[in-house]
């Protein structure tokens, strides 16, 4: 594949993703559009682009690992692990219900794909450096890729994790910061100020790389390239918005943890399927019905 065949590959199945995410969130009644739309660039690059996977063979060996550690974000994995082929397209639709393998927060002892629980703030990190730490253990040239929300770094733990993919050199992990500016009470700064978070994860040993969190050129460039010093883990800062992609959602922390009503339904799918249709993505639906549903009504999708 060219690098441009690949480029405009990761960008169809973001569109793709971005398309899901909304009509899984509307079908379910509730989830999380916002962080799940801020971080879709990132995972279509890591899915399309950068990872060594098989979804005929979710726990193979040679397999990197990818750990979501802003577990709330849980639609952005399960649309990236539909389009790959983990599990049919139609399980979409039972995302949060009784008995899905799609619950709120990703399960790994229910979901093909899904390395790692997560859904409590703060661990993914830790939990990254102990597969690191294994793998190097076993010389196995797999890597781990961590993304973190920007509100999740106020978790003190996420610190001392920090200190100590750096202490042991474990430049097998790279972590990658969603750097939306917004966490669920709104500005992140406002809740407990960041500072500079580039700075700061270069303080704790990091090499960092800042790219535009939804140019997928960049994001893959900041993925794949080596650390400079070996041994040094790399921190991905991403600049993103929130609910990107959804005009009315974008930049909106309203949107962090909620989910559109019939009419809003109607207006993001009308916006996101333009996108995935100049995009070349397919325009197979995981619900369907709310394409055609009448946007005035509010039943269905609610
Ligand atoms: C330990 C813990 N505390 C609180 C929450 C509730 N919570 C869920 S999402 C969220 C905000 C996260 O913000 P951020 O990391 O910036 O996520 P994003 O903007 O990417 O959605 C909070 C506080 C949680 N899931 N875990
Ligand atoms: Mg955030």
């Amino acid at each position: 594949m060219t690098h441009a065949a690949r480029l405009a590959s990761i960008e169809a199945h973001a569109a793709r993703m971005r398309y899901d995410i909304i009509e899984m969130i509307a079908e379910a009644g509730s989830g999380h559009p916002g962080g799940s739309l801020s971080a879709t660039d990132i995972v279509a690059t890591l899915y399309w682009g950068v990872m060594r996977h098989d979804p005929a063979d979710p726990t193979w060996s040679g397999r990197d690992r990818f750990v979501l550690s802003k577990g709330h974000a849980a639609p952005v994995l399960y649309a990236a692990l539909a389009s790959a082929g983990y599990f049919g397209r139609d399980h979409l639709k039972t995302l949060r219900k009784l008995g899905s393998i799609l619950q709120g927060h990703p399960d790994c002892m229910k979901c093909a794909g899904v390395e790692v629980s997560t859904g409590s703030l703060g661990q993914g990190l830790a939990i990254a450096n102990g597969l690191a730490l294994a793998l190097r253990m076993d010389a196995d040239p797999a890597r781990v890729f961590c993304l973190m929300g920007d509100g999740e770094l106020q978790e003190g733990s996420v610190w001392e994790a920090a200190m100590f993919a750096a202490h042991h050199r474990l430049d097998n992990v790279t972590v990658i910061i969603d750097h939306n500016g917004l966490q669920i009470d709104g500005a992140c700064d406002s809740v407990l100020c960041l500072g500079g978070v580039a700075e700061k994860l270069d303080a704790f040993g990091f090499e960092v790389r800042e790219v535009g969190g939804h140019e997928v050129e960049d994001l893959l460039k900041a993925l794949t390239d080596p650390p400079l010093i070996e041994g040094v883990p790399v921190a991905v800062v991403a600049y993103t918005i929130k609910g990107k992609g959804v005009s009315f959602m974008e930049g909106d922390a309203g949107w962090h943890g909620k989910a559109p009503n019939a009419e809003q339904t109607a207006a993001a799918l009308a916006e996101l399927g333009a996108a995935l249709a100049s995009a070349g993505g397919e325009m197979e639906t995981a619900v369907g019905s709310l394409l055609t549903e009448d946007p005035s009504s509010e039943g269905g999708s609610r």
